[in-house]
């Protein structure tokens, strides 16, 4: 079995400043933490970037100032969020991919988010996989829902392989709404993806309190990590997170201690097929 690729979602776009200090939330606070959480043995960064308020931002000029800020400093994979926040329009949501990241986020479905609905027609994501293949950007697909593999297997053999030929899927488990953080809904994607093309990799990533058990059972099932503060906030009970270093920490003595020890960027380049 391989090593780990370890991707770190730093911001997100739910929590807000005021609530969560801690959150990188300016460009020098996302490259600090790209920096150290990529010495701590990160590979992927999965970014979402705020404005001058703080506030969830698709804004274009922001967008490629973070790619290249983040490409200058670092070696990690630059994923931008497709997903955006659940306000976003189709239109800004395409538009992230004009900013040039590596890989982009690709929701497989619609889901309630919490209050919320995260929207994700049929349509919106051909288009969205047609144009990452038109132009060289590896997805990731997001998985909020079991049914959201069976698309998948849908979008690829009726519109193709992804871009570098090789398919790589995020669990996201636990946000209210889609399925829980549990070993039990892990293991059924883990035999459902077996019916993807071959050599198909996952990783995953527990919602809040589902970190840790979607950590242990994605680590014994052959799966990489997500882990990070735009998903956890809370450390351990009664400790809130101090930042993703300390998240990117815990991860990498997990995949240690399963002798999956964390893939460098480069190394999970190769894996992906995003070129370096
Ligand atoms: N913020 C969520 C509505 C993604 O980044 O592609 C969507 C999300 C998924 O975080
Ligand atoms: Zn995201």
């Amino acid at each position: 079995m391989t090593g780990t690729v370890i991707t770190v979602a730093p911001t997100g776009a739910e929590s807000s400043k005021a609530d969560v200090p801690a959150l990188p939330v300016t460009l020098d606070e996302l490259v600090a933490t790209a920096k150290e959480c990529e010495a701590l043995g990160a590979a992927i960064i999965h970014v979402h970037i705020r404005d001058a308020d703080a506030e969830p931002t698709l804004d274009q000029g922001r967008l490629r100032a973070t790619v290249s800020a983040l490409r200058e400093s670092t070696g990690l994979i630059v994923q931008l969020s497709s997903g955006g926040a659940v306000t976003d329009p189709e239109s800004d949501r395409l538009a992230v991919l004009d900013a040039g990241p590596e890989m982009a986020s690709c929701t497989m479905g619609t889901v309630n988010f919490g209050d919320g609905v995260f929207m994700n027609r049929w349509e919106f994501i051909v288009d969205l996989h047609a144009r990452m293949q038109e132009r060289g950007i590896v997805p990731e697909y997001e998985i909020f829902d079991l049914g959201q593999l069976a698309s998948l297997q849908r979008l690829l053999s009726r519109h193709g392989l992804p871009f570098g030929g090789h398919v790589h899927v995020d669990l996201v488990m636990g946000v209210p709404g889609g399925m829980p953080a549990t070993a039990a809904a892990l293991v059924a994607c883990e035999q459902t993806i077996r019916d993807l093309p071959e050599g198909t990799t996952f990783s995953a990533t527990g919602i809040g309190r589902g970190t840790i058990p979607v950590m242990l059972a994605s680590l014994s099932a052959g799966g990489h990590l997500r882990v990070g503060m735009e998903d956890t906030i809370t450390y351990a009970k009664g400790r809130p997170v101090e930042s993703n270093m300390q998240l990117v920490a815990r991860a990498v003595g997990f995949a240690q201690l399963a002798q999956r020890p964390p893939l460098t960027a480069g190394e999970a380049r190769e894996l992906l097929g995003v070129p370096a």
